[in-house]
């Protein structure tokens, strides 16, 4: 750690406000170039404590930059991990209110649900299937406080990498007999098939997303609850969205999730 407890208590709180002002800001380690990858956690959990503070839930956990058309967007090379809580859940086919987020952009994603603690280290593909209750398409809206979408990866580690708001569908795949390396997506925007993936686009697996975030998690004495929401990471770059649009995530086998951004 190089940064002190008042700095990244500092560096928290002003990034929790640009949420909540929708606000952007240039990025963090502009000023702090010493930051290393334990304090952009510290910073990302003092987020996650301040949340806490205000009522709010964990829900689940997100794996971001899994995928070689995320890393090359991003000019990044290495997966983030990061939380969600319960208020960035919206309903399937609902309203996203463009207005409380600086400059959204959507990826479409497999979710995964545990029904077994995960814990890492030395979780492997194996271990979060079989820990796997069911997978579900889902759409992350992400948000980045930063201006421009323009990060490293430590200043996106500690602003809980862009995560804002998320929606997954209502259609269950168990992972019995699916390869989930195989399953197709296409992403439409007002009609329009925007981008298209299969599951191998996150790390060969988005499994391996998975067991990726549970080592993460072990690594710092935390492991992923029974009961969790996860999701697996873009599978293609991400789409800028504004008011008026429509985006549809269709899932081989899971059907299809919406949302409609206003
Ligand atoms: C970081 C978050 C990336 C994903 O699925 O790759 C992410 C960003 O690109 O702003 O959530
Ligand atoms: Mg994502």
């Amino acid at each position: 750690m190089n940064l002190s407890t008042d700095t990244i208590a500092a560096l928290a709180a002003h990034l929790d406000d640009c949420v909540r002002e929708a606000r952007d800001t240039p990025k963090i380690t502009d000023d702090h170039p010493g930051m290393d990858w334990e304090d952009a956690y510290a910073v990302q959990d003092a987020i996650r404590d301040r949340l806490l503070e205000r009522g709010a839930r964990i829900v689940g956990y997100k794996a971001g930059l899994t995928s070689h058309a995320k890393m090359r967007q991003m000019s990044v090379d290495t997966p983030v991990f990061g939380f969600l809580v319960d208020s960035y859940g919206l309903p399937d086919g609902g309203e996203c209110r463009t207005a409380e987020l600086i400059h959204p952009k959507v990826e479409p994603e497999i979710a995964f649900v545990t029904k077994t603690e995960l814990k890492g280290p030395g979780c492997h593909i194996g271990a979060v299937l079989a820990a796997t209750d069911f997978i579900v398409a889902g759409i992350e809206v992400i948000d980045s406080r930063y201006r421009d979408f323009k990060f490293d990866l430590k200043s996106v580690v500690a602003d809980n990498t862009s995560a804002a708001r998320f929606v997954v569908g209502s259609q269950p795949l168990a992972v019995e007999g699916v390869d989930l390396r195989t399953l197709g997506i296409v992403l439409e925007k007002n009609g329009r098939a925007v981008a298209f993936g299969a599951g191998a686009a996150v790390l060969g697996h988005p499994a391996a997303a998975v067991a990726a975030l549970a080592n993460h998690l072990g690594a710092r004495g935390e492991s992923i609850p029974a009961g969790s929401l996860i999701l697996s990471g873009g599978i293609t770059e991400a789409v800028a969205v504004e008011p008026g649009d429509n985006v549809t995530l269709r899932v081989q086998g899971m059907g299809s999730v919406s949302l409609r951004f206003i």
